[in-house]
């Protein structure tokens, strides 16, 4: 696929995030500044475009700096760098420095102490302050002007370029707008799509946010706005008809906003599927062959994942069926995040000690009922315990999209293992062949890891083998693609097979 991207000459595609794809930091040997590439599915695909297109990424280097402090230069990458982020020249990098307090009110107080419980439907656990709202207006405006350096930049030596601006996520929800003003004030011609990687709530939800008519019209300036599936996009049209009266199109799902058209498109984002294939593949077995089952959850530790609800199901499984004692254990890898909120700290003292509890109710001499491991692991043990394991157990209460449901099918490359998925994840709408089961009906989620534990050889392999071939197809090169047709880019040689 990769070779569809084409040179351009008339387009260049700059990226705008609130992290770059690759972090700072100082070799604490050489005291000498270098990358820290990230290995994520949308680098994957994103950094190569940008790199053959000659384009930018804007985004944040992941450290704080004081007054005056700021680094001076980027490094080139690595020449051990084999991350697609390698290709990507210092002077493609556009960084966004921020000092802490600005970065808390912003980050952890509006975006994820705000926006992320709202936009999950969970708004009891919404706080909105008025201090952190305006640092998230602050920050929005630095990344904006930010951009518009980016396009200067890429407009240098060549003023007939497009530059195509591609915003990510819920921590720049008011760029848009920004970006479109300040370029037009210079004259220059834009276009702007933005993808919003966790969901949209339904209107009742999200008019509980005191800033909704601003985030709709920081998201109204973009040619593009893209959701994960139909029912966020729906949503934000829904939002837009109701708080600022536009005019919408439901059916080819357009809203009218002053004199302009903005698509809104549903793009389900897929994983770099080749990647795990081949990981799973080589990755040597971590875990022990014994005649024990597994089953596996994968997460970031936060409250939208369901990792309380999912300790009981099992729990629930051991009392229903003791037959399991001894034969099954549930391995659940939580990766530590947002560790300076105090919401996550208390969540992670609620799962230590559900799982001590559960454990000790069921542990025999030989065998504990829970492995439970707080950290991050790397790609290839990850990839090896989505291979050697049965059963994954995706169940977040709500998620945009879930790439581990994802990935852990890519890795099921020997014995057919059985997905087990909530409904209330974006993934739940299109991976018809797991068992779909509620994530608050915490009977039918034992029930349903009971039946996953019983079924036969032949319905595992054919349900897999669906949901294997969709992953394949619908990898994060397509979604890429499908961005890159809405926004009608010649960076990409039009696929039909895509929009249909
Ligand atoms: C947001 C939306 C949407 C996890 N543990 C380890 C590890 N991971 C990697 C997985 C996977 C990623 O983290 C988690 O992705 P998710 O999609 O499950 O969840 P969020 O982080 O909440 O992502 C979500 C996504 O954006 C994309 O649009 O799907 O709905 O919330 O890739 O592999 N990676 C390594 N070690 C670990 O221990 N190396």
């Amino acid at each position: 696929k990769e070779e569809n991207v084409e040179v351009p000459e008339q387009e260049a595609l700059i990226v705008v995030s609130n992290r770059l794809p690759f972090v700072l930091k100082k070799n604490p040997l050489t005291g000498v500044v270098e990358r820290k590439s990230s290995a994520g599915g949308l680098v994957t695909a994103v950094a190569p475009v940008v790199v053959q297109c000659k384009g930018k990424w804007v985004g944040w280097t992941g450290n704080f700096y004081g007054p005056n402090e700021e680094p001076d230069y980027i490094p080139e990458a690595d020449i051990n760098d084999k991350t697609p982020t390698a290709g990507i020249k210092a002077d493609q990098i556009v960084p966004v420095y921020y000092d802490k307090t600005h970065f808390n009110n912003y980050y952890n107080g509006c975006c994820n102490g705000a926006f992320w419980p709202l936009f999950h439907s969970m708004p009891d656990r919404a706080v909105f302050s008025v201090d952190h709202w305006q640092d998230y207006v602050a920050v929005n405006k630095l990344f904006s002007e930010k951009t518009l350096e980016a396009i200067h930049g890429v407009r240098e030596g060549n003023p007939t370029v497009t530059p195509l601006v591609w915003i990510h996520d819920y921590h720049l929800m008011l760029a848009g707008n920004t970006i479109r003003e300040l370029s037009e004030n210079e004259g220059i011609a834009v276009k702007i799509g933005f993808f919003l990687h966790i969901p949209f709530p339904p209107w009742d939800i999200f008019r509980i946010c005191a800033w909704d008519e601003d985030i709709l019209m920081g998201l109204l300036g973009c040619d593009v706005v893209g959701f994960h599936i139909e029912d966020y996009c729906l949503n934000f049209i829904e939002c837009c008809h109701r708080r600022l009266g536009c005019r919408v199109d439901r059916k080819n799902m357009i809203v009218e906003y002053g004199n302009r058209h903005i698509r809104v498109r549903a793009m389900p984002i897929g994983i770099p599927y080749s990647r795990f294939v081949q990981l799973a593949e080589e990755a040597p077995r971590v875990i022990k062959i014994t005649t024990e089952t597994v089953i596996l959850g994968v997460d970031r530790l936060d409250y939208t994942k369901g990792l309380i609800n999912r300790l009981h199901a099992f729990e629930k499984l051991l009392e229903h069926h003791p037959e399991y004692i001894e034969k099954v254990y549930f391995m659940q890898i939580a990766v530590p995040s947002r560790t300076d909120v105090k919401e996550y700290q208390d969540l992670k003292e609620e799962i230590d000690q559900l799982v001590g509890k559960i454990n000790g109710k069921f542990s025999t001499a030989n065998w504990s009922p829970i492995r439970y491991i707080y950290g991050c692991i790397s790609q290839n043990e990850l990839a090896s315990f989505y291979r050697d394991a049965s059963v994954a157990l995706v169940t977040p209460l709500r998620d945009g999209m879930n790439l581990v449901a994802k990935e852990f099918v890519a890795c099921q490359t020997g014995d057919p293992g059985v997905l087990i998925l909530s409904p209330f994840a974006g993934a739940g709408e299109m991976m018809h062949e797991a068992l779909l089961c509620n994530p608050y009906e915490i009977e039918e989620v034992a029930e349903a890891l009971h039946t996953a534990l019983q079924m036969p050889l032949e319905e595992r392999a054919m349900r897999m083998q669906g949901l294997r071939r969709r992953e394949k197809k619908n990898d994060v090169t397509t979604w890429m693609h499908m961005f890159m047709q809405a926004m009608e880019s010649k960076l990409i040689k039009p696929d039909k097979s895509i929009m249909t």
